[in-house]
């Protein structure tokens, strides 16, 4: 009687999946992961995650797959940040920019010059200090699994070209969201306008905003160049594209898996870096041919002096992260 009990109660648990709880198997149930990005889907970001999701595809014999939503699909860039945070969106490719007002220790990234070259900034983000900041985004409901290239942003702008920081007196400039952008272009002796980045056509077109600031291919891809015709190469920002993961959907992933994604991501890195020399120099081309005057011949000094009160605001919480990141040579 007793064991006919015990059995019974055994089935019982089984059938409300009592035993199924606890730590989450590898099993053969299909993962689908589903994907953002602001970008079209030949720009390098989402070539990136598209080869990360074959690297999947092909390891687990297709048990885990990415279904990657490029251009917008499921929303601006802050959104689907958000998103990501709530566990609906699996992965986000976005700038560090916005996400830097979630998760503070990121501003680092998105200070202005703080980088003397794209060497340097890969050296950083490749090494300690990078490995650092991606396990801060942890605390936020994150997962970060890696640094993609974004090249360098610089000015452009429908009105005049840009020359000297007086030049840019008076001027109102598109920024990402975040106040690290504003601080940087009042400091310049402009006005700024955080926008999402899908608004600015629109804006430059209607002369909401004169200009915006951004590296060759997203000026070049989101058709700005159709109506700012002058773009300064001050290379005043290096902020990394990151890739994002949810924390929610992670914890719910078997070590096993966790550690597949974690190295599908890790080798979709310098295919992403690749894609992205060849898109900035085929994107520089192009803003030639279509008669974009391309200002070179610029002193970075005064630019980059011009940019002591935004540091002097951010020491206080960055001070460490930026002496570090300076020393790394
Ligand atoms: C691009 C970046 C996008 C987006 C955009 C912007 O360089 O790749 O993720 O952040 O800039 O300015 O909003």
């Amino acid at each position: 009687m007793k064991n006919v009990l015990l059995t019974v109660l055994i089935l019982a648990f089984i059938a409300t999946g009592l035993f199924a709880s606890g730590e989450p198997e590898a099993g053969d149930e299909p993962i689908v992961l589903k994907a953002a990005d602001t970008h079209a889907i030949d720009y390098p970001t989402v070539l990136g995650i598209l080869r990360m999701g074959e690297l999947l595809d092909e390891w687990t014999d297709g048990r885990i797959t990415i279904e990657m939503y490029p251009s917008k699909q499921l929303g601006e860039e802050k959104e689907t940040i958000e998103q990501t945070q709530l566990g609906a969106i699996d992965i986000v490719r976005t700038s560090v920019g916005p996400v830097g007002e979630i998760v503070p220790e990121l501003n680092v990234l998105s200070l202005p010059y703080i980088f003397r070259s794209a060497e340097h900034s890969y050296k950083v983000v490749d090494g300690e200090i990078g490995d650092e900041l991606l396990a801060k985004v942890e605390d936020h409901g994150f997962v970060g699994l890696g640094w993609y290239a974004s090249g360098a942003r610089s000015f452009y702008n429908t009105q005049r070209p840009i020359r000297s920081v007086e030049d840019l007196d008076g001027l109102k400039f598109r920024v990402m969201q975040n106040e690290v952008f504003v601080d940087m272009v009042n400091a310049l002796g402009a006005s700024a306008t955080p926008m999402a980045y899908g608004e600015v056509y629109t804006a430059l077109s209607t002369g909401v905003i004169d200009g915006a600031e951004n590296n060759y291919p997203s000026f070049y891809t989101s058709n700005h160049y159709e109506v700012a015709n002058y773009y300064t190469q001050d290379e005043h920002l290096r902020v990394p594209e990151i890739i994002l993961f949810s924390k929610k959907t992670w914890d719910g992933l078997s070590a096993d898996d966790q550690a597949l994604i974690r190295r599908a991501a890790a080798e979709s890195v310098p295919y992403q870096r690749e894609q992205w020399d060849m898109m900035a120099a085929e994107a520089r081309r192009q803003m030639v041919d279509a008669g974009v005057e391309i200002i070179t011949d610029i002193d970075k000094q005064p630019f980059i002096d011009a940019m002591a009160p935004v540091y002097a605001k951010y020491a206080e919480d960055l001070s460490e992260w930026i002496a570090r990141i300076q020393a790394v040579d």
